[in-house]
């Protein structure tokens, strides 16, 4: 019998202490299904790729791709019932929240059976029943939204939360300073998560912003920010699981900054003159869902075979995915005016 990692233990821990006595554990926080909402990202992300080379899907593509076990680490922490902001660089955040791709293909496709009704795109996607706030074309543009959330929870008395993700650019924007001072100010229950894959488009973080570590930035708005592996998704968990609890209970904002890296570049056809081949391979080589196969496996929590059947239903669920987009009719034009002021698709209030 190989021995559970340390932070499989605590994982364990964690389900009993919240669990013990219910009908089973939340399947969303089964090692096995933080592996499949890993490789669902990836693969529907890979995917998207190849159809926008196909011509099935127009516009830009902003992949996630290396940067998994921050969406899912965090998602797994959160109830249905808590909200997230995501970014540009969503499709992970919205899979990890739960979404579906059928619907985020056919909307990266532009079809009417998309998310925003094939009218917004990757970058507008969102689903309030699922807590998906929405992806976000301004850069920090989704943190205000999410501590107005926090802000209307608070008021209502409601035990949710908001988590907005950004990236380490966003750190330097206005709006992440003004939101974070107001959550500070009134103890919102907020997480901060700073997925700091160390460049804003073609830019370094060392040339945007005096120190390495984003997360002191939390002390001058009064709440505590820490540091975590983003590629680890156990430790991303952990570290978002405990800025929950305490947000929950009352206790006001955190900031968590997951250090993590994207394989890609900032969008499709990006030539990456930025940055070298041997950066590129030192990251892949702490490729977040290799080292959580290696995890699993080790720890006797998998077989091989049960991993490979996972990919499995996953090309099948993309290959469906693929052909519901295909099928799905573009928007009609009288429909050009729904939905875009004011109004979601379904027009439903979080
Ligand atoms: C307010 C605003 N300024 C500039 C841009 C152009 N832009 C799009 S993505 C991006 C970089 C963002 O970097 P970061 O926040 O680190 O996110 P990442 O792309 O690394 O995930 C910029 C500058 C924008 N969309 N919005
Ligand atoms: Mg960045």
């Amino acid at each position: 019998m190989r021995r559970l990692s340390h932070a499989l233990l605590k994982l364990q821990a964690y389900f009993q202490s919240h669990f013990s006595g219910t009908a089973m554990t939340p399947s969303h926080l089964r090692p096995l299904d933080l592996y499949r909402r890993m490789l669902l990202i990836r693969q529907f992300e890979l995917r998207a790729i190849n159809e926008r080379k196909s011509g099935l899907i127009p516009g830009f593509i902003h992949a996630c791709i290396g940067q998994e076990a921050t969406a899912v680490g965090a998602c797994a922490a959160l109830r249905q019932e808590d909200v997230i902001a995501s970014t540009h660089r969503g499709h992970g955040h919205l899979i990890a929240k739960g979404g579906e791709p059928k619907y985020m293909m056919a909307e990266l496709a532009a079809r009417s059976d998309g998310y925003c009704g094939g009218k917004g795109g990757s970058l507008h996607m969102t689903d309030f029943d699922l807590g998906i706030l929405g992806a976000n074309g301004i850069v920090a543009g989704g943190i205000p939204m999410a501590v107005g959330a926090a802000l209307a929870f608070q008021m209502r008395k409601e035990p949710r939360v908001a988590l907005a993700f950004f990236g380490d650019g966003a750190v330097n924007e206005g709006a992440f300073h003004e939101a974070a001072n107001l959550a500070g100010l009134w103890t919102l229950p907020m997480i901060f998560f700073c997925e700091n894959n160390l460049y804003g488009e073609g830019t370094p973080q060392h040339k945007q912003a005096p120190v390495p570590d984003l997360a002191v930035r939390a002390a001058g708005y009064g709440f505590p920010g820490v540091i975590v592996d983003g590629n680890d998704v156990l430790a991303v968990f952990e570290a978002t699981q405990q800025a929950v609890e305490r947000a929950r209970a009352g206790g006001g904002p955190t900031f968590v900054e997951g250090k993590t890296y994207r394989h890609r570049g900032h969008y499709e056809g990006d030539p990456m003159v930025y940055r070298t081949r041997e950066e590129l391979e030192f990251w892949k080589q702490r490729d977040p869902l290799t080292r959580f196969r290696h995890h699993l496996l080790d720890a006797g929590l998998a077989t091989a075979a049960e991993l490979d059947a996972i990919a499995a239903a996953i090309t099948q669920e993309l290959d469906e995915a693929v052909a519901f987009a295909t099928a799905s009719p573009a928007p009609a034009p009288a429909s050009a005016l729904a939905g875009v002021y004011g109004e979601t698709h379904g027009g439903r209030v979080f």
